[in-house]
């Protein structure tokens, strides 16, 4: 009796096991964590790290116990076997930490194509001056950048990125610009902008201008550097201020591979809230320069050697 007893806890106590883990029988899964993606800054040399958690879950056997039992009459042969499995579920998680490269370039990563030379001359030029030009037509016909050429502006200073909102808020009068020390006005203003696009890439740039409130021209090439006036500029993106309708602008120019382009943009702004975008994109379809914080390695203020791709004539004493 004793071993019967002994069988029937053990069989018992198998039958908890089964009845408690049965839910807990599962297919290995894999699960992808963590995963971090190329980032826009265009870098198809990097490495991407990938964590992948893999949860197996089991049976294993634990134990087997056969009991064969012996004759205990003549007449009668009693015949006790009993085979019992115990079991034990094992749970076992591993986590493996893999370097790949990426397997394909992102979309807006060109070729590599290398940026110029750097030598503390990333980013545009950048000028602030008061501007008294309200805008009251299709055209903002009041305001000419081309006026200020021998203005002295209110603050100059260098930025790696074009763009932004002025006081569209009601409460907002003043604030900074760019990364400016100080607040400025954001009604009545102009900002003039320059610097050079280092081709890497030969073919055709893009400069959009999909939103000007109130005004935006555009200059490329050596008219850019000297000789730009109102007639000449290459877009115009104007705000209608009696359909309240923004100005937008694009242009395009083929260019060699490896030059330097200047290029100009002088933005005003009138009355009311403001702002605008400027968007530079080469052939492959990179943005180089945009409204994002971040610094284009093929937009400069000036070439390294300073004469392939000459300082711009200072603020207010432009040509
Ligand atoms: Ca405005």
């Amino acid at each position: 009796m004793a071993v019967r007893k002994t069988l029937a806890y053990v069989l018992a106590a198998a039958a908890m096991v089964n009845t408690a883990y049965a839910h807990a029988i599962a297919a290995p899964a894999g699960q992808l964590n963590a995963r971090t993606h190329p980032s826009p800054t265009c870098d198809p040399g990097q490495t991407v790290t990938q964590t992948a958690t893999t949860t197996v879950t089991s049976w294993k056997a634990l134990l087997t116990i056969t009991i064969g039992g012996g004759t205990h009459t003549e007449t009668v042969t009693s015949t006790d076997i009993c085979t019992v499995t115990a079991t034990e579920t094992i749970t076992e998680s591993t986590t493996t930490t893999i370097t790949v490269s990426p397997t394909a370039t992102p979309p807006s990563c060109p070729t590599q194509c290398p940026p110029p030379p750097s030598c503390n001359n990333l980013g545009f030029d950048w000028a602030y001056y008061n501007n008294s030009a309200r805008n009251t037509d299709t055209t903002y016909s009041s305001f000419h950048p081309d006026s200020f050429k021998k203005t002295a502006p209110l603050y100059v200073g260098t930025t790696s990125y074009v763009g932004g909102l002025y006081g569209q808020g009601s409460a907002e009068t003043t604030g900074p610009i760019y990364d400016s020390s100080r607040s400025f006005a954001l009604d009545f203003f102009a900002l003039n902008h320059h610097a050079y696009i280092y081709a890497c890439e030969g073919g055709t740039y893009t400069v959009d201008i999909p939103y000007a409130n109130d005004g935006a021209y555009l200059w490329t090439g050596a008219k850019a550097y000297s000789g730009w006036t109102d007639a000449n500029a290459d877009a115009k993106a104007l705000y209608n201020q009696p359909d309240h309708v923004a100005g937008r602008a694009s242009f395009r120019f083929d260019v060699a591979a490896g030059t330097y382009v200047p290029v100009r943009f002088f933005y005003g702004q009138a009355q009311y809230g403001g702002g605008f975008q400027f968007i530079v994109t080469a052939p492959s379809g990179q943005v180089i320069v945009s409204d994002q914080e971040t610094s284009s390695p093929y937009a400069v203020r000036h070439s390294c050697d300073g004469t392939t791709a000459p300082a711009f004539p200072a603020f207010g004493k432009e040509i």
